[in-house]
């Protein structure tokens, strides 16, 4: 079936940038925005821990379980791809969709382990909607390790998040949106907004892309 829509369909926006950069902030706060102007919108973190998939990758963080890295690899993508219907078919009925990580971080986080290369990370992503906006929130990690309770997950790492973001770098497009994370809520909410409303004005009515 085609996914031309006639009316305008949904966009999906995601953002990325390393642990405690302000991406759930931001995207709750913008999902509640959009949806005040009537621009209707959904709210999506992935790993999405609820689910069965879900669940195993946050034992997996929080330390409970050890797993081989390839089959952790494998289930954060699968956690995507248990939304990829849901997902496309939002977006078919005009809901926006604001994700707080996706395929980006599967690939940056994975790549950052001994052994593994962006190519072999970038494989089970083949094929999930490719996003309209890409919002990068640049953060030193010297700040990033000072927010909230930084270190307590797995990941948590100095040296790990040196090679994540220097993963991140080689992931980013031309068309991604690189904004200044270490400025206050407010500010960094108004640009992400002025984006948003940027890219919609240009897409509407476009196919959805796949990565
Ligand atoms: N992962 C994820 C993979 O390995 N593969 C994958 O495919 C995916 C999707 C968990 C881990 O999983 C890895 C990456 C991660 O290591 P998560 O559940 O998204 O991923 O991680 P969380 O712990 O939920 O989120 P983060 O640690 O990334 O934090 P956020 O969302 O970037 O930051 P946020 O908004 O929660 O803010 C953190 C703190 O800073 C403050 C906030 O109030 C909060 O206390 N803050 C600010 N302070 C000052 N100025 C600002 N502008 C601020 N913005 C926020
Ligand atoms: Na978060």
């Amino acid at each position: 079936t085609s996914e031309t829509e006639s009316k305008q369909r949904g966009l999906l926006i995601v953002i990325e940038g390393l642990d405690k950069a302000g991406k759930s902030t931001q995207c709750k706060l913008l999902t509640k925005s959009l949806n005040a102007i009537n621009i209707p919108s959904k709210y999506l973190h992935f790993p999405m821990r609820t689910t069965a998939v879900g669940k195993i990758i946050d034992d997996y963080l929080n330390k409970r379980i050890e797993l081989h890295d390839s089959a952790v690899h494998l289930l954060f993508s699968a956690n995507r791809w248990e939304y990829e219907a849901e997902m496309i078919s939002d977006m078919k009925s005009g809901v926006t969709l604001v994700v707080d990580r996706y395929s980006y971080s599967g690939v940056a986080f994975t790549a950052a382990k001994p052994g593994f290369s962006i190519d072999w990370c970038r494989g089970p992503e083949i094929g999930l909607p490719r996003p309209d906006l890409v919002i990068f929130l640049s953060l030193s990690q010297d700040v990033a390790a000072g927010r909230g309770d930084f270190g307590e997950e797995r990941y948590e790492v100095d040296t790990f998040q040196k090679k994540v973001l220097s993963n991140f770098k080689q992931l980013i497009e031309p068309e991604w949106k690189i904004l200044d994370a270490s400025r206050p809520i407010k500010a960094i909410q108004k640009d992400i907004k002025e984006q948003v409303l940027e890219v919609m004005n240009e897409i509407g009515e476009c196919v959805i892309e796949r990565l």
